[in-house]
């Protein structure tokens, strides 16, 4: 078994960044052997640091989005870097941008406009954090600003340019075309059945748009309840993704006891 988690929302609580209610399971999934893959909408830079904190060190992880996959150093194959990049860089994506809003007026505030100072006061993020929250090397978020119904256009506009929209809890996403979560995720499950053959089932939790396409890809997901609106999702089997009631560590330690339960060693993961 192998389990992938957003952050933000999920594993960490969105404002304190608390992820006790978690602890116990992450306890139990390490003392059992079972990786803990992070795959966020974070900077390498971020996660580099919250590997540590969490106790998830010596894992492959997942940034901004699904654009970038960090692999440890013994995951490494002959001539192959530590980081495999699904997408393009952050530099076309942030050119493409600015020409959009030049061409059509769309109006929008990306990282990249920005100094870490105003990040920090956008996300509650230490200023230091921000910082690394800045350093995009595939992804750029952005507030929107302009009417909610001018979105789909925007997201065709960026279609036309090899982009893809996605949302976050807070902020829109922009990344290359073809990257998301749920890619990322069918990447690592294959190289962890290189590694380590034998079985390969996958649970996945998230609580926003852009953890859909990683549950839909997992062979079981729970969908983290946000505040405010409900998500609306539609899954082909939606038999497989459990709605938690509670948000955040709490909504993901709901999802975990409700799929692994008292017994879960024993569970049967082929689907
Ligand atoms: C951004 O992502 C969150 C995740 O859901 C959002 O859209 O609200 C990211 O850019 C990340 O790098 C940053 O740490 C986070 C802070 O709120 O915001
Ligand atoms: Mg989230
Ligand atoms: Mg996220």
């Amino acid at each position: 078994l192998l389990v992938f988690t957003d952050l933000d929302g999920s594993l960490l609580d969105h404002h304190s960044y608390d992820w006790s209610p978690a602890g116990d399971w992450l306890t139990r999934l390490r003392l059992a052997g079972v990786p803990v893959v992070i795959d966020t909408s974070k900077t390498a830079a971020e996660v580099g640091r919250l590997v540590v904190e969490l106790g998830l060190e010596g894992q492959p992880f997942v940034v901004e989005n699904g654009a970038a996959i960090h692999l440890p150093p013994e995951w490494r194959n002959e001539g192959e870097s530590g980081v495999v990049e699904l997408g393009g860089g952050a530099s076309m994506i942030r050119a493409t941008l600015v020409q959009l809003r030049e061409r059509h007026g769309f109006r929008f505030e990306g990282f990249g406009d920005v100094d870490a100072a105003k990040v920090a006061q956008w996300t509650g993020l230490a200023l230091e954090d921000a910082e690394r929250a800045s350093r995009r090397d595939a992804s750029e978020p952005l507030r929107w600003l302009d009417d909610e119904g001018r979105l789909d256009a925007f997201a065709a506009a960026l279609a036309e340019h090899g982009l893809v929209l996605t949302r976050g809890g807070r902020f829109h996403h922009v990344m290359a075309a073809g990257v998301d979560k749920g890619r990322a995720l069918a990447w690592l499950v294959e190289r962890y059945r290189q590694r380590f053959g034998g079985r390969t089932a996958s649970l996945a939790l998230g609580d926003g748009a852009n953890d859909l396409p990683m549950l839909a890809a997992a062979d079981r997901g729970v969908l983290i309840r946000t505040e405010g609106a409900p998500l609306k999702a539609r899954f082909d089997r939606p038999e497989r993704v459990y709605l938690t009631h509670e948000g955040g560590p709490k909504g993901w330690r709901e999802g975990m006891d409700h799929w692994l339960g008292e017994d879960w060693l024993g569970q049967d993961w082929t689907v």
